[in-house]
């Protein structure tokens, strides 16, 4: 089926019961058994539960993998994939990776004897030279948060494989409609549902993806054994965010891009960050890769007064972390999402005290233009 039908219809089926169209909220703990060891394939809700059963396959659909497992946010998504790993094991991680990932990597699973690599991961050289005798895992953001640094997926893939390592994929900010990574090589992709997924702002969550089964039966244990798992009622909102997937996405891309080319024209901006730029360094791996260009952009004011007189004065861009829900936001990454990585390490990724991140929402783009137009006339 097309990626716009798989979308409303994969996973769901009218309920058997009522006859609902829409998967109902299964907002219960446990289900009765008819006898000792007879039941209907629902025993305890953390185990499993009709409703998450239903987004974990439409995002699998969505994503072409053997399985999906859904989490109740992103980093709880990753921290299980990590678990797969064992104290001892080391990693390989993309230098500019969402703020949380670092916190969780180097302040949290660190002290349990994994061990990580931080490199520039669209440097296929620096990514071989990388590699221990112990790698297990190759951990990559593309594009990255929030410099949009694009990574061969394909060709980080082949090393992966040749090293006997898993490639792991956030790929948050695409969604499968722009980037489907399992088909470029990787082996595992996960989500922050919390954004382009899920795509209204009202719920967190994570998603994780398999394609090989060894993978995706200790991914399932582990989300039984752990327990981090996506609510019921978030898993309708999931469900329901999905359906109109690509048609958010579309309409995010075209946003994007405008808005990309109006700030790269505007002289109040040193710089901007927007793979579909043909200034963008990668723009040619991205456009091979990607099948469109999202509506995340970063760009350079030059200091954070500039940065903090334009977060002040946009009026349809609310200052919030967070993205990918229809409505723009407006961030400062080195204050806001990207606070935990060390101010020395902030300077050579590029996440500057004056670098703004957007998130370009699916309103009139004209509107959109207009309230840019106006904060950055303050500077
Ligand atoms: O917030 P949560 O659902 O736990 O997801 C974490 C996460 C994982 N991966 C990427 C690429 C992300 O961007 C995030 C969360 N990011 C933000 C909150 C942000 O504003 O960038």
């Amino acid at each position: 089926m097309g990626f716009d039908t798989d979308a409303i219809h994969a996973g769901q089926i009218p309920d058997p019961s009522t006859g609902a169209i829409i998967t109902p909220i299964f907002q219960t703990s446990t289900y009765v058994q008819e006898a000792l060891g007879k039941h209907k394939g629902f025993e305890y809700a953390r185990t499993q539960n009709p409703t998450r059963l239903a987004v974990e396959r439409n995002v699998c659909a969505l994503e072409r993998g053997l399985a999906a497992y859904a989490f109740a946010s992103g980093m709880a998504a990753i921290d299980t994939v990590l678990k797969l790993l064992m104290a001892g094991d080391h990693v390989v991680v993309s230098d500019n990776t969402y703020g949380g990932t670092f916190r969780l990597f180097n302040f949290v699973l660190k002290n349990f004897g994994l061990q990580f690599t931080y490199v520039d991961t669209s440097n296929l050289a620096a990514v071989e030279a990388a590699f221990q005798k112990n790698t297990r895992m190759i951990f990559v953001e593309t594009p990255t948060n929030p410099i949009m640094g694009i990574t061969d997926l394909r060709a980080v893939a082949g090393l992966a494989k040749r090293h006997k390592a898993r490639l792991v994929v956030d790929n948050t900010f695409m969604s499968p409609y722009f980037q489907r990574p399992l088909a470029l090589g990787a082996d595992i992709v996960v989500h922050s549902t919390t954004k382009y997924l899920n795509g209204h702002s009202d719920s967190v969550g994570g998603m994780v993806v398999l394609r090989h089964k060894e993978d995706a039966d200790r991914v399932q244990y582990l989300q039984n054994a752990v327990g981090a798992i996506l609510s019921p009622f978030d898993s309708w909102l999931l469900l329901r965010g999905t359906k109109t997937l690509g048609l958010r996405m579309r309409q995010h891309d075209s946003n994007g891009r405008k808005i990309a080319a109006f700030l790269e024209k505007h002289p109040r901006v040193k710089k901007v960050y927007y793979p579909g730029l043909k200034s963008h360094p990668q723009h040619a791996l991205a456009s091979r890769q990607m099948s469109g260009f999202g509506g995340m952009i970063a760009f350079e004011t030059g200091s954070i007064s500039r940065a903090r007189k334009v977060l002040g004065s946009t009026r349809l861009f609310s200052l919030a972390e967070s993205l990918g829900g229809v409505e723009s936001l407006i961030s400062h990454p080195a204050t806001m999402t990207h606070a935990s990585v060390p101010s020395a390490e902030r300077q050579r990724l590029g996440i500057t005290d004056g670098l703004v991140r957007i998130s370009v929402g699916v309103e009139d783009v004209r509107d959109l233009k207009e309230d840019l137009s106006s904060a950055l006339g303050k500077i």
